[in-house]
C-alpha cells in the first residue's frame, strides 16, 4: 500500500508520521508533501529518511493509495482533483468538504459504513470537537435518542496547530521576562486568559467552529439532534476538553450511561468523583481515546444528564481519526 501525508510539517502532519510508525497498516511506500516552507526537509518514517515533495498540479498522485491531507481548506480545495485523479483516495482533515451531500464525514466508532460510499474520492474528518463529542454521544444514543444538546468547550493550543502552541509557550515566557507578550494566532492574548471566540462570526452571532459542532454532529449522527456550542480557547498546550449537557427522549439513570460509555469502543470512564478520578488535559495529551467522568444528572429537567469528555485534539482529533478512517477502508 502506497500512502502520501500532505502538510506534513504541520502539527497533525507530524502526527500522521509517528501513528503510522506506531500502528501496524501494510505500508509500502510514503511520500510526504508540503508547501514550499517546508519541501526538501527529510523525516523518518520506520528507519528510513524521506525527503517531502513539494505539492503540486502534477502526476505525483499517481499510483498513490490513500493520501492524509492536512494543509488548510484552501490547499484541499485547490488540490482535491490533482490527488483523486488517478484513483486516490484522499482523507482530508481540513473544513473544506464536510458538509458536501457526496462526501462521507466519518468517525470511524460511530458511522464507519459511511467511508464505503465516496463517490469523488474524498471522505473528510471532521473538526476535532465534533469528533470527541460524537464518540461519547454515541454511546447514550444507544440507550436514548438525544434530542438536544448544550455544550461548552475548553480548547488547548495545539487546535490551532503548532504556530498556536509556540504562540501560547512564547507568551509565556514574554510575560515572564516583562515583556508585552507577542499576538498572532489568537484574537487576544492567551496566557492567563480565556478566550470565548475560536474561528470567525457567523450571521446568528455563533462562531463558525460553534455551527461546525450543530450540523457536523447531524451528519455523523444521521440525526436531528440540536447542538448549541460556546467554543473557548484555554490556556492548555494540548487535548480539549469539553462540558456536555444532553437531554434524551426517555430518562436514562447515570448507572445505565456509566455501564454504556464503560463498554463503549474509543471510550474511556474516568469517573469515581471521591477518589478525584475524573479526565483533565495535562494527563490525556498524547493518548488515544476520549476520556468521560463527572456523569450526573442534570437538576433541572428529568430527561437531562452531563458529563465531562477530555480528549487529544491532534490525536483522536484528528490524526487519529483520519488513520481510523483509512483502517475501516482496508
Ligand atoms: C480549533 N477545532 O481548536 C479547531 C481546529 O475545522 O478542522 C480545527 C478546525 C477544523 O481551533
Amino acid at each position: 500500500m502506497k500512502i502520501a501525508i500532505v502538510g506534513v510539517s504541520g502539527a497533525v502532519g507530524q502526527e500522521f508520521l509517528r501513528i503510522l510508525e506506531e500502528r501496524t497498516l501494510p505500508v509500502d511506500e510514503l511520500v510526504l508533501f508540503g508547501s514550499q516552507r517546508s519541501a526538501g526537509r527529510k523525516y523518518n518514517f520506520r528507519g528510513k529518511e524521506i525527503e517531502v515533495k513539494l505539492l503540486q498540479h502534477n502526476d505525483d498522485f499517481k499510483g498513490i493509495d490513500f493520501a492524509l491531507t492536512s494543509a488548510g481548506a484552501g490547499t484541499s480545495r485547490e488540490f482535491a482533483d490533482t490527488i483523486t485523479k488517478h484513483g486516490t483516495v484522499m482523507i482530508d482533515n481540513s473544513s473544506a468538504f464536510r458538509m458536501d451531500a457526496d462526501v462521507p464525514l466519518v468517525v470511524p466508532e460511530v458511522n464507519p459504513e459511511d467511508a464505503k460510499n465516496a463517490p469523488r474520492r474524498i471522505i473528510a474528518n471532521p473538526n476535532c470537537t465534533t469528533i470527541q463529542m460524537v464518540v461519547a454521544l454515541n454511546a447514550v444514543e444507544k440507550l436514548s435518542h438525544i434530542t438536544r444538546v448544550h455544550v461548552s468547550t475548553y480548547q488547548s493550543a495545539s487546535g490551532a496547530g503548532a504556530a498556536g502552541m509556540a504562540e501560547l509557550e512564547a507568551q509565556y515566557a514574554e510575560l515572564g521576562a516583562g515583556k508585552e507578550p507577542t499576538v498572532a494566532k489568537f484574537a487576544f492574548q492567551l496566557a492567563y486568559n480565556v478566550i470565548p471566540h475560536i474561528d470567525v462570526f457567523t450571521d446568528n452571532d455563533y462562531t463558525k467552529e460553534e455551527m461546525k459542532m450543530f450540523h457536523e454532529t447531524r451528519k455523523i449522527m444521521h440525526s436531528d439532534i440540536r447542538v448549541s456550542a460556546t467554543c473557548v480557547r484555554v490556556p492548555v498546550m494540548r487535548a480539549h476538553s469539553e462540558s456536555v449537557w444532553l437531554e434524551t427522549e426517555r430518562p436514562v439513570s447515570v448507572e445505565e450511561v456509566r455501564a454504556a460509555f464503560a463498554k463503549e469502543p474509543g471510550v474511556v470512564l474516568m469517573d469515581e468523583p471521591a477518589e478525584k478520578v475524573y479526565p483533565m488535559p495535562l494527563f490525556i495529551a498524547g493518548k488515544d481515546p476520549v476520556y468521560v467522568g463527572r456523569i450526573r444528572k442534570d437538576l433541572t429537567c428529568d430527561n437531562g444528564l452531563t458529563f465531562w469528555c477530555v480528549s487529544d485534539q491532534i490525536k483522536k482529533g484528528a490524526a487519529l481519526n483520519a488513520v481510523q478512517i483509512l483502517e475501516t477502508l482496508i
